[in-house]
């Protein structure tokens, strides 16, 4: 293999199939750590390794290797749990790790803090609950994610199905996980075939995501591949598609940059597959796999240009795709409150700051959900937000779970301000390798600031979306925050402004590498001018667009569209 490509890629054709020597690595007594290859390997089984950051500088005064520990994403396409499963997944929390179970912006659970020798029994306890870890992480499609919209359940049912498809269709074939975690006897020594992708898998991480408008909870133009249900008269008729969403960018590095999907046609259910089949082979041959950084879909997309992927695809697939069909989406926030869907039956959102349930002192939103989940007749879902929906509930249990919800005081979101219903935080410090800054301890310690600024402008119950980022790599998704912190440093971070309220624009850089105090007094006199000149249900990104407030984002309104209009 030639010495020019990323190191990465020579680790994955020299792995056989994502084996390497995790075994020996996992049994290896002398360290808490396995060896940098077999952790870049280890994220395509879908976890990583980690070490506390908030001792590692104490433990290397003290010549102690860094208190390593890792942290387990499960595949859960959809977000959705049934309460069996919660139950399962909170068992292993309380047993193997240290801080509670933590919904991702991707919503599935993320699991931190599991020591090495108890990495091999959490990821049996997660195949005993009927989930998966595999391709959680690493160069290959990730969990598939889709609307969690309860008014409409019969929608919600039809394109969880096709979640669920895509996420079974790409998922790798090798045995190594079955042989490394489950003990599964190795059952041939003859080459296994990886049929989409290959020895060398991608040359990035893929993402796929499905919105049911009028709701982009999703954000689905964050998506490598984001899918738009166009359903008709309870029937789905098929999906727009968008190509090269992505989010992450490098501090100072013009040539990364986060970017809109791109809508290319549409797609009937019954050529889904070939067209994501086309989308994510295509991105494997023409991928970049020398620069990581300028790996993912978007930059092969805005290098070769989109009219030629577009053609390639449709030669790859041997049909054109659809115009774009019309389609509307109101808002990329997530609904609270019980609503009803078409079919008689409640869903119940709940806000779980920064997705993290964690008992601590007198808060016990762990053990809250833990007891609905025990009497609960329904299933829960997991939403792109970070959030829990408490779904299919019949009539007859409502009382049940209300009084549950309360007694451990998970009903906080009926008197929450409007910015905090709409705000994300990613992990970040401690256990985040990348994190130039807080961020998920952050949101507890910024919001209340934040809204006594609202509160004096009048604006508490004002719906803005706020998003928090310890580094530029966007996990929070905060490049489509009306508000949006970037971390550059401890205490720092990039002011961005701007988005729309429907995960359609992206925003703009306001004040580069500032603290709290500047970053308060900058949003006091915004709030002061938009309490006082906003048009009538004006948002926040919307007027300081319109106010000239922040210059005309560089970045498209409306993602870009070839051959359709919508
Ligand atoms: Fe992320 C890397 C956490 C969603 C873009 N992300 C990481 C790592 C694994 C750090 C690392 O590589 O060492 C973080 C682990 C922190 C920890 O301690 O748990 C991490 N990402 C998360 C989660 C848990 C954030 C959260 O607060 O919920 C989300 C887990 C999603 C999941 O369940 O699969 C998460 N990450 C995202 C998203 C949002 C999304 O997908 O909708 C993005 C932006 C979208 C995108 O991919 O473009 C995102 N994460 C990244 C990137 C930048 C990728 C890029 O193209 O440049 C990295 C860094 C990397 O891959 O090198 C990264
Ligand atoms: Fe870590 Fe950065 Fe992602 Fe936050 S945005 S979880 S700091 S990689």
């Amino acid at each position: 293999m030639s010495n020019t490509l990323a190191h990465l890629e020579q680790v994955k054709a020299n792995s056989r199939h994502l084996r390497g020597t995790i075994i020996e690595g996992l049994n290896d007594p002398i360290t808490g750590a396995i060896s940098d290859d077999d952790n870049k390997l280890l994220k395509f089984h879908g976890s990583y390794q980690q070490d506390d950051r908030d001792i590692r500088d104490e433990r290397r005064k003290q010549k102690l290797e860094p208190a390593y520990s890792f942290m387990i994403r499960a595949r859960l396409p959809g977000g959705v749990v049934t309460p069996a499963q919660w139950i399962a997944f909170d068992d292993l929390a309380r047993t193997y790790t240290a801080r509670g179970l933590r919904i991702t912006t991707r919503q599935t659970f993320q699991w931190h803090g599991v020591i090495k020798r108890n990495l091999k029994p959490a990821m049996q306890a997660i195949h005993n609950a009927m989930a998966t870890t595999i391709a959680a992480c690493g160069d290959v499609n990730r969990q598939v994610v889709s609307s969690v919209n309860p008014l409409l359940s019969s929608q919600h049912k039809l394109v969880q199905e096709w979640a669920q498809k895509l996420s079974d269709h790409f998922i790798p074939r090798t045995r190594a996980y079955h042989e490394i975690w489950l003990d599964g006897e190795k059952i041939t020594d003859e080459p296994e075939e990886e049929p989409i992708y290959g020895d060398t898998y991608l040359p990035r991480k893929f993402k796929m995501g499905i919105a049911i408008p009028p709701t982009n909870d999703v954000d689905v133009f964050a998506q490598d591949l984001g899918l738009i249900a166009i359903i008709q008269d309870g029937k789905l008729q098929g999906f727009n598609v968008a190509i090269g969403g992505g989010m992450g960018a490098t501090h100072g590095d013009d040539t990364t940059y986060p970017r809109l999907g791109s809508l290319i046609g549409f797609v009937p259910p019954e050529q889904l597959i070939a067209v994501a089949e086309g989308v994510v082979t295509l991105q494997r041959d023409y991928g970049n796999r020398v620069v990581r950084q300028h790996a993912r879909l978007k930059y092969t997309l805005d290098h070769r240009g989109l009219d030629w992927f577009k053609a390639q695809l449709e030669e790859r697939i041997g049909f054109p795709l659809q115009a774009v069909r019309p389609y509307h989406f109101d808002q990329n926030g997530d609904r609270y409150g019980w609503t009803q869907g078409e079919d008689g039956k409640w869903h119940l959102g709940l806000y779980i700051e920064s997705g993290r349930l964690w008992d601590r002192g007198t808060s016990l939103l762990q053990t809250g959900v833990r007891e609905i989940a025990k009497v609960l007749d329904g299933e829960f879902r997991m939403t792109c937000n970070q959030n829990l929906v408490i779904s299919n509930v019949a009539t007859k249990d409502l009382a049940k779970i209300d009084k549950l919800v309360a007694q451990y005081g998970l009903d906080g979101y009926v008197q929450q301000s409007g910015i905090r219903r709409h705000s994300i935080a990613c992990v970040a410090l401690p256990t985040c390798a990348l994190a130039m800054a807080e961020s998920e301890r952050y949101a507890p310690v910024l919001l209340p600031k934040l809204e006594s600024l609202l509160a004096k402008h009048g604006l508490l119950d004002a719906p803005i979306l706020l998003r928090l980022s310890g580094c530029p790599n966007g996990c929070s998704r905060p490049y489509l925050g009306e508000i949006a912190l970037v971390g550059r440093a401890l205490g720092r971070y990039d002011l961005r402004l701007g988005a729309d309220f429907i995960g359609e624009r992206l925003n703009v850089v306001y004040r580069e590498n500032i603290a709290e105090p500047e970053i308060l007094s900058a949003l006091d006199s915004l709030f002061a001018a938009y309490a006082k000149d906003r048009d009538p249900d004006e948002k926040f990104g919307d007027f300081l667009v319109r106010s000239n407030v922040i210059p005309a984002p560089s970045q498209r309104l409306i993602p870009i569209v070839l051959d359709g209009v919508i």
